[in-house]
């Protein structure tokens, strides 16, 4: 479904209302940011959460274009979803505004365009405190949700899997639980036949119960068992991945950012037949496929979720049994779209959940992607920063041949046990045995040197031929 391929941000830039564009207050409106539906049927697609939404972004930091550039991604996030996007607006300021968000001034000016273009929900583009999503509802008399919310929306959307389902529904709780409404609304409700009471002290508890914190708790409840519903479906992952190591078959994950081509890629590699499609968040469950390298030498390759810039920590969190699988590689394939505006950045954001996860210092193989369609001087200037890169085209496979050598050669080299007789004539694989690996035990015998070692995969193969070779 090409639900974002309308060329709705070929022409970023921004309209300036009001005053000029040195001044930082101005709430600038984002050019060319509306859906253009291409027919009738994606109408029909959308009908069923069609939402009508006004985009609107604090930008604190970073140049225009970073700004620009946030907010046509928010818009993507949104199409995703379903919505149709109507306008967008973006204001400068140091910090969000602690109780609205945008200043309550642009607030009110928001206002206006909402009820201008009959937007039904404004979706802002960061995490909005509690008090900031319900205070700018109240000025904007429409629904108000966030970039996180909006995020976990298309999560909820993609989930297949029962693993998935739990893992998205898990950081739905965790975003809602302090975002519950009505909590002052009760308490004074129910403080009503009580002295004071305004807090909610020890008085309010009891029989007397508000329904928030009834939904709180059922909420933590249903929480609790979420997880440990989790924890089972994660067993028998861990169990084959422990598998999978015992035996020494090398891990590698793809990771990157969203849409970047990773399923593409392991189509490419391995003919898994995964689920390709031109849109965010399209794969949430993990596929695990063997594979093997052009020297013949097995490793799996697993294909994840993607990242994206400032992706929930909830979700991070909820998915951290599925990010086990790039934590625990031995080897990141790190995909990036070449064609993208900002390939640098994507990467960057990368990086940073991977560091979030504990996958850091998971050594990493940069491949620049989309090299049919991306600006070959785009290419050139990545490649400088990134020199551990491939170029390839999952699409048309040009240079799937030179990844697959760039694999197999950062692949790290396992250690094998071996228990051996090697001939007198061999001493030079002793001394190797020696300087490569671990050698247990060594006793001179009859015919030769009885070596038990740990060593490096390539060197047990010619110490089993030399010993094959004694034997025969
Ligand atoms: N032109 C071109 N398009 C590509 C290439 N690789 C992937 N695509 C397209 O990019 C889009 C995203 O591809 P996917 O493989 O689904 O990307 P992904 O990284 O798995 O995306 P998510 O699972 O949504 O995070 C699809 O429309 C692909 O057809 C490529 O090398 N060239
Ligand atoms: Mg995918």
């Amino acid at each position: 479904m090409d639900t974002h391929e309308n060329g709705a941000f070929a022409q970023p830039g921004f309209d300036v209302v009001g005053q000029d564009l040195s001044d930082r207050h101005a709430l600038r409106r984002v050019a060319g940011l509306s859906t253009e539906l291409e027919d009738v049927t994606e109408v029909e697609y959308r009908q069923v959460r069609l939402e009508r939404v006004v985009l609107a972004g604090v930008w604190t930091s970073g140049t225009v274009r970073d700004a620009d550039r946030s907010l046509a991604e928010l818009a993507l996030l949104a199409e995703t979803a379903g919505s149709l996007v109507l306008d967008g607006v973006i204001q400068r300021r140091d910090t969000p505004d602690p109780a609205t968000y945008l200043g309550s001034g642009k607030a009110k000016e928001l206002r206006d365009i909402v009820a201008a273009t009959g937007a039904d929900t404004v979706i802002c583009d960061g995490e909005l405190t509690p008090g900031q999503l319900r205070q700018l509802e109240e000025i904007l008399k429409v629904k108000v949700v966030d970039r996180t919310w909006l995020i976990l929306d298309i999560f909820a959307q993609h989930a297949r899997s029962r693993e998935g389902k739990a893992q998205v529904s898990l950081a739905q709780m965790q975003y809602l639980l302090p975002r519950l409404r009505g909590w002052g609304e009760s308490l004074s409700r129910q403080a009503g036949g009580r002295a004071g009471g305004q807090t909610g002290g020890v008085g309010t508890r009891g029989p007397g119960e508000t329904k928030i914190e009834t939904d709180r708790r059922r909420i933590r409840t249903q929480m609790s068992k979420l997880r440990k519903e989790l924890k089972e479906m994660e067993k028998s992952r861990t169990t084959q991945r422990a598998a999978r190591h015992r035996a020494g078959i090398p891990a590698v994950a793809i990771a990157g950012y969203t849409n970047a081509g990773k399923s593409s890629l392991l189509n490419r590699l391995t003919g898994a037949g995964v689920l390709v499609e031109n849109s965010l968040f399209a794969t949430l469950d993990p596929t695990v496929r063997k594979t093997r390298t052009p020297n013949g030498r097995e490793y799996t390759l697993a294909d994840t979720v993607g990242f994206v810039r400032h992706l929930p920590h909830q979700l991070v969190e909820a998915f951290r049994s599925t990010l086990e699988e790039v934590k625990d590689a031995d080897l990141i394939v790190h995909v990036v779209d070449g064609s993208d505006d900002a390939p640098e950045e994507q990467m960057a954001a990368v990086r940073i959940v991977l560091n979030d996860i504990g996958a850091g210092s998971v050594p990493e193989l940069s491949v620049i992607n989309k090299a049919d369609i991306a600006d070959p001087d785009r290419i050139a200037t990545l490649l400088r920063r990134e020199p551990h890169a491939v170029v390839v085209s999952a699409t048309t496979g040009e240079g799937i041949e030179a990844l697959l050598l760039a694999i197999e050669a950062d692949l790290p080299h396992l250690m094998q046990e071996v228990d051996i007789l090697i001939p007198y004539s061999r001493g030079d694989l002793i001394s190797r045995a020696h300087s490569q690996g671990d050698v247990l035990e060594l006793d001179h015998v009859e015919n030769g040197t009885r070596l038990k070692a740990r060593v490096p995969e390539a060197l047990a193969g010619e110490l089993l031929q030399a010993g094959a070779a004694d034997a025969g």
